[in-house]
């Protein structure tokens, strides 16, 4: 948080370096979503400094899923996440971590809100199109994961000034 700015302000400030690992999964690219959920992310006014599509090693999903290695739908979801390609993105500012969950709506799309990505465009908990880092650890262990330092790109957007405000 830039000096002058306090907790208390809590309005968007693209200054800070809030990062967040967003995937589209294998439905979302195969559906044809890719521009309509990357054009949510960008409408909303977080930057993209992140960019890419690869179908993941099952090394790399089972990375990434590792928390649920012991659920009963691992060995599903694996399967799945690595049956094509997956658009990976880092999406940057402040706030964006609890930002794009909200975007994305809750896991189960059948009681994701209306508006949301899951809530418009999925009905499926095994097809719900899009993935999110759900905190700053994970964010950060996502990234890592799937992007090398060289592929993030550090920029300004040059509207940053009609983003926010200081
Ligand atoms: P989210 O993706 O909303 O963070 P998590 O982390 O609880 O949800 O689950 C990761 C992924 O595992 C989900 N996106 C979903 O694809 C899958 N998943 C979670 N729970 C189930 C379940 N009960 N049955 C099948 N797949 C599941």
């Amino acid at each position: 948080m830039p000096s002058g700015r306090s907790a208390a302000d809590d309005g968007p400030d693209l200054t800070t370096d809030e990062r967040s690992f967003v995937a589209i999964k294998p439905d979302g690219v195969q559906r044809g979503l890719v521009g309509e959920i990357l054009g949510r992310f960008e409408r909303k006014g977080f930057k993209l400094v992140g960019l890419k599509q690869l179908t993941p090693s099952r090394e790399l999903a089972e990375s990434h899923y590792g928390v649920h290695r012991e659920r009963p739908f691992f060995a599903g979801l694996v399967d799945f996440i690595t049956s094509g390609p997956v658009v990976a993105m880092v999406w940057e500012g402040d706030g964006v971590i609890a930002s794009a969950r909200k975007l994305i709506g809750a896991t189960k799309p059948l009681e994701a809100e209306p508006g949301t990505i899951r809530g418009d465009l999925a009905v499926n908990i095994g097809r719900n199109v899009i993935h999110g880092s759900d905190a700053p650890e994970t964010a950060a262990f996502e990234i890592g994961l799937w992007f090398q330092p060289s592929e993030l790109s550090d920029w300004t957007p040059a509207d940053q000034t009609w983003r926010t405000e200081g």
